[in-house]
This record gives structure tokens, C-alpha cells and sequence, in this order.
């Protein structure tokens, strides 16, 4: 088996296939197109994900500016070149920004010229070709249709930022409601109380955590803050509690009746301690 060491990225958007627009329809003139890939575990097709957590789980393969020729606005078309090594069958998405950053949407396929070739068996030259007529799937506000790729624009408070014009009082200092400060002095950061739906200044409020072995899984369940996603939520595990890894959970749902979240794991193997943590994405 020979390793991907590395990959070529074609991307096109060219006369004859869809080109990106503005919210009104018409021609992108001035933006950028980002090539990557989300990082494994994390779903982008999540409802309610801000730009800040796509961006935390992004990893970029390269880029390339809108052209604005005339007869060519909205189009691009580019190839880059690089390090394949841990990308081996990840999905590429295609992150479009206008200029300056306000409106964004990211957009993806299910063809197989969107995927990172697979290590074992790499196609010649290790090329990857990705057209803008391939694309079906979009992630946040943007719409695709039959000959354009829109970008609807994306602005506006992530629900982080929602939780903490409901739970202080208005007009509150910033170095009490950031996600890393603890307001209550409880021992658990903002964050936490966003995500786990407890009060940021209601100090002895705390989340229940179970963990349970059942058969061959491990499942962690804990109460979810109402707007909190499965997005805002990593795992760590450790055999010793000194030497943390990630943990991908093989399952996570979410019950609405009572906010709460299930992570369902893979058991640790016979006769051995396993800890978990969260960790939250904010
Ligand atoms: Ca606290």
C-alpha cells in the first residue's frame, strides 16, 4: 500500500458552467474561493452553525481570487498542489467569500472528483478535479441553482452571543461574558454554561453527567444548552488521565423533549480505564 503524499487540487468554475453571484443574482466581481477540507467528526451540514465554527474545524488546501474580466466575472479556475498526507479521503468543499468577508457560503458534491484520493489507491498524478457544475450541497446561506452558485450573505450574532444578551443584565462588562471567563466563580467557564444550559450567574448550578458502559459502546449523556449544537461539542479521551487524545464519538443525537445529548463511543478494550472529557468549540 503506497501513501498519498501528495494531491492536485483543479478547480473550476468556468463559461459554460455555473459562476458565483451576490444576493441580488448578479456576478461575483471581486471575492475569494477557499479549497479544504472540515476536520473529521465535524458535521458542516449541521442547521445553525456560525462562520466562527466552520472556521475552527477548517483546514485550507488553497485558494484562488474571482475573476473580474469582463464576460468573466464569477468564474475562476486554478490548481494547487500539496501535502496529502492525513487528508486521504476527506471530502473538499469550496468556502466562496465576497471581497471583503461579509457573505459567504460554503458548497460541496457528492462526486467523486470531491473527495481527497484515497491512500492505496491513488488515481495518475494523484489529480483531483473539481467543477462548479458538480456542486450540490451548500452550507449556510447560499443557493444553488441551475446556472449560478449564490452567495445570500451570512451575517449577523452567533447564538453564543444571543445566550449572553438573555442572561446578563444589559449592558454587561465584557470581562465577565466572553466564553472563557467564569461570571459565578463556579468552576465552570461561560462557555460551559452555554453549552451544557445552566446559569452563567447562578452559582451552584450543575450540569448531571452520566457515563455508562453498555456492550460494546461507551454513551456519555448530558443536558444540552437549548441553542447549544452538536457542532459546539469535541471529546477527549485518556487511559491515564495524563495523556489526552480525541475522541470521535461514533454517534450523537440529541433528544429535544428534555435538551439533552447522547455521544456514543467505541468501548475501551477489555480490562482497561477509559476517561472522557468535553471540550467545548467556542
Ligand atoms: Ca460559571
Amino acid at each position: 500500500m503506497s501513501a498519498l503524499a501528495a494531491v492536485t487540487v483543479d478547480f473550476i468554475a468556468q463559461p459554460g458552467q455555473r459562476f458565483v453571484t451576490d444576493a441580488n443574482g448578479a456576478p461575483l466581481r471581486e471575492g475569494t474561493v477557499q479549497v479544504g477540507t472540515f476536520a473529521v467528526g465535524f458535521d458542516p451540514t449541521v442547521a445553525g452553525l456560525t462562520k466562527e465554527q466552520l472556521q475552527s474545524a477548517w483546514t485550507e488546501f488553497g485558494r484562488t481570487e474571482i475573476r473580474a474580466i469582463a464576460g468573466q466575472n464569477g468564474r475562476f479556475s486554478d490548481s494547487k498542489s500539496g501535502d496529502g498526507t492525513g487528508l486521504s479521503g476527506h471530502r473538499i468543499y469550496w468556502w466562496i467569500t465576497s471581497s471583503g468577508g461579509e457573505a459567504y457560503a460554503v458548497f460541496s458534491s457528492d462526486d467523486s472528483h470531491w473527495r481527497i484520493p484515497t491512500e492505496g489507491t491513488p488515481p495518475p498524478a494523484n489529480a483531483t478535479l473539481t467543477s462548479s457544475n458538480e456542486v450540490n450541497q451548500v452550507i449556510g446561506e447560499g443557493t444553488i441553482k441551475p446556472d449560478t452558485l449564490q452567495l445570500d450573505g451570512f451575517i449577523g450574532s452567533s447564538p453564543y452571543d444571543a445566550w449572553v444578551n438573555t442572561e446578563f443584565p444589559p449592558g454587561a462588562d465584557v470581562s465577565l461574558t466572553g466564553p472563557t471567563v467564569d461570571a459565578d466563580a463556579d468552576g465552570w467557564s461561560n462557555a460551559f454554561e452555554f453549552l451544557m444550559g445552566t446559569g452563567p450567574l447562578g452559582r451552584g448550578e450543575y450540569p448531571v453527567l452520566e457515563i455508562v458502559a453498555r456492550g460494546a459502546t461507551t454513551e456519555l449523556t448530558f443536558p444540552k444548552g437549548a441553542t447549544a449544537i452538536t457542532g459546539d461539542f469535541s471529546y477527549q479521551f485518556s487511559d491515564d488521565m495524563i495523556d489526552w487524545k480525541t475522541a470521535v464519538p461514533a454517534k450523537v443525537e440529541i433528544s429535544d423533549a428534555n435538551q439533552t445529548l447522547k455521544a456514543t463511543f467505541s468501548k475501551a478494550s477489555a480490562g482497561r480505564a477509559r476517561f472522557y472529557r468535553i471540550v467545548p468549540n467556542l
